[in-house]
């Protein structure tokens, strides 16, 4: 891996902060032959073109992704002695899921990474056929411990235990597993090809620690509770956290939240692998019995909260002690086909690591892009007060940008006669916002919206991608929908992104839980990155992250547009577009 000047540059000034320690090549120890197989990947990327363009087109600016290679669940976030450690499921053979070891990624900021050298990777009868995902913990005494997933020598699903081999390195390169593993073993009853992704501990007023591990049994997932006095012998508790009928449960995440009345709101968040996302609830949990219980104005099940209602899955949030938050990092996979990813010679990004926090009305939670991103923001464009006409089909173009493949924008827009709203058809509710959505698209014509952006568009149009908002007008709202007269949805249409065929371009949606007739406003915050759109609407309530392969609208090709496709007009009361910066993503080799 070469090392730019800049890159080198970087490099020495994160090392001059901090103790300096060792690289070492440890990788190439593991994996001999990893140096030949990356050289003949190299050799694909460099001329193979992907849907009939190059690969650098389509890779990310400031999303976290390795220089190349297969990733998936971020692992083991956390903050420590000034550093923010991101592990991560990788493959350091290829650009399909397979050979999984952690690797371990640096930062001060969350933005700019050094890569290491894989943390943890198969070397014992725990682990010798895979090292899956894990939580980290950091234990009174500030020392760090790892639990994770191994694959062991008959195929079982075991939780192990691995500590930093010196913990005055803040980078923690090396790890050490003790020999008394695996910590957790499945016991009878439990599915050993179903039981993974231990949560970061928490310590009750007993002293005593707890973990969630994810599980099912038939069609029940489960966070299955263990308890240990030591980290080291853990004791199934004699019930579950709790369970639903949602097929197996995996990346379990529990972590208090402020409750904005006072007090403290538990959230539960499970990684749904039958249907490949992710919902959460929140409630109350009792240190002692260790029960909880979801608010029950909460969904509980399938058709409950998300994160996020686009590309998400596998998500862990970590306490950032020192700017007292809650982040949210979450793996985005690829629409593509296997193949293209193979001759791209790389799969998957990290979303913008989210702050993370309880709604001020305690309904759902809310995410907002770590503030450090905006560090990455240049060149700055703006609209103001700029009406785009109803009746369908008006749009203006926001120019000025010199990379609307990699921009920040955020936007304002008011409805200006909300009486337009079309009645929100019967026949929907109940449904789902995707399939209200899949049924009405960016190209409707509605009575307010569809109106939003279309970003990555080309110059004919005939590529883009629509994130939009739609209101509807309930009948119904006494009953359901806490007097709210409106339905808002915010949805992401790619169908028409791509002139490339085989893509996976599912329209994603979701409700937005805001009074739009007390201010006729609604807001969006979206990031492009050439092959993501990563937006939040309402301020952060409702987030949806896509990815889209445009042919034509790359690189500097790509231009970004207002839309209304609605009978009422709209009028764009404030529009910040910036450019965006990369991150510097650099291998310390
Ligand atoms: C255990 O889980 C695996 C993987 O999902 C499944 O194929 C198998 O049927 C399960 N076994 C039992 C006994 O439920
Ligand atoms: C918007 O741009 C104008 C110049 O075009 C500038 O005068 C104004 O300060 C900008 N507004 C904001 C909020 O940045
Ligand atoms: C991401 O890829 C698409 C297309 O292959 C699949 O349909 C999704 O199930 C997959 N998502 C996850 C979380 O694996």
């Amino acid at each position: 891996m070469a090392i730019g000047r800049l890159q080198v540059f970087f490099l020495f000034g994160l090392l001059a902060l901090l103790p300096v320690a060792e690289a070492s090549h440890r990788i190439f120890r593991i994996f001999p032959d990893l140096q030949s197989l990356e050289a003949v990947q190299g050799e694909n990327v460099v001329d193979e073109p992907v849907h009939g363009k190059h690969v650098d087109e389509l890779r990310t600016g400031f999303h976290f992704q390795p220089p190349e290679h297969w990733i998936n669940d971020p692992n083991g976030v956390m903050y420590y002695k000034g550093v923010y450690h991101l592990f991560y499921q990788y493959n350091p053979k290829g650009a399909v899921w397979g050979n999984i070891v952690w690797a371990h990624a640096v930062s001060k900021d969350l933005v700019n990474w050094v890569m290491l050298d894989p943390a943890i990777y198969p070397t014992a009868p725990f682990d010798e056929n895979g090292c899956w995902s894990g939580s980290a913990t950091v234990l009174p005494d500030g020392t760090p411990v790892i639990m994770y997933t191994g694959i062991d020598v008959d195929g079982r699903q075991v939780q192990n235990v691995a500590y930093p081999k010196d913990i005055s390195d803040p980078y923690l390169r090396e790890w050490v597993k003790p020999g008394y593993n695996p910590v957790i073993a499945p016991d009878a009853g439990v599915n050993a090809t179903a039981f993974r992704d231990p949560t970061t501990a928490w310590r009750g007023p007993d002293g005593v620690w707890r973990l969630v591990v994810g599980t099912k049994d038939n069609h029940r997932g489960i966070a299955a509770l263990y308890r240990s006095r030591d980290f080291k012998r853990w004791a199934p508790a004699r019930r579950a956290l709790h369970s639903g009928d949602t097929g197996m449960w995996e990346c379990p995440d529990f972590y208090p939240v402020t409750s904005p009345g006072g007090g403290v709101k538990h959230v539960l968040k499970v990684s749904l692998d039958l249907k490949r996302y992710e919902y959460y609830t929140f409630g109350e949990y009792d240190h002692t019995t260790d029960a909880y219980v979801p608010d029950a104005t909460l969904a509980d099940g399938d058709d409950g909260l998300r994160y996020d209602y686009g590309n998400f899955y596998a998500s862990k949030t970590f306490l950032d002690t020192e700017k007292s938050r809650r982040v949210l990092w979450g793996w985005a996979n690829e629409s593509d086909s296997a193949a293209a990813d193979v001759r791209k010679g790389w799969a998957g990004v990290q979303a913008i690591p989210r702050k993370v926090w309880l709604a001020p009305d305690g309904k759902q939670l809310m995410q907002w892009p770590v503030a450090e991103i905006e560090s990455l923001r240049g060149n700055h464009v703006n609209v103001t007060d700029k009406l785009v006409r109803g009746g369908g089909g008006n749009y203006f173009e926001v120019t000025g940008l010199a990379t609307p493949a990699q921009a920040d924008v955020e936007a304002t827009f008011q409805v200006m006669d909300l009486d337009k709203a079309e009645p929100f058809d019967p026949a929907w509710r109940g449904a789902d916002a995707q399939t209200v959505c899949a049924a009405r698209g960016a190209d409707a014509k509605g009575g307010v919206g569809p109106f939003g952006l279309w970003v990555l568009a080309s110059d004919e149009l005939k590529e883009r991608t629509a994130v939009f908002f739609s209101v509807f007008k309930r009948d119904d709202a006494d009953d359901v929908a806490g007097g709210k007269k409106h339905v808002v949805l915010m949805c992401n249409d790619p169908s028409r992104s791509s002139y490339a065929e085989e893509l996976y371009k599912p329209t994603f949606a979701g409700f937005v839980d805001v009074d739009i007739a007390a201010t006729g406003k609604i807001s969006l915050r979206t990031l492009i990155d050439h092959s993501v759109v990563e937006s939040f609407g309402g301020h952060g309530k409702t987030a949806i992250l896509s990815r889209v392969y445009a042919t034509k609208a790359v690189g500097d090709k790509a231009r970004l547009f207002v839309f209304n496709n609605g009978e009422s007009d709209v009028k764009v009361t404030n529009l910040n577009a910036y450019d965006m910066g990369s991150a510097k993503i650099t291998t310390d080799r």
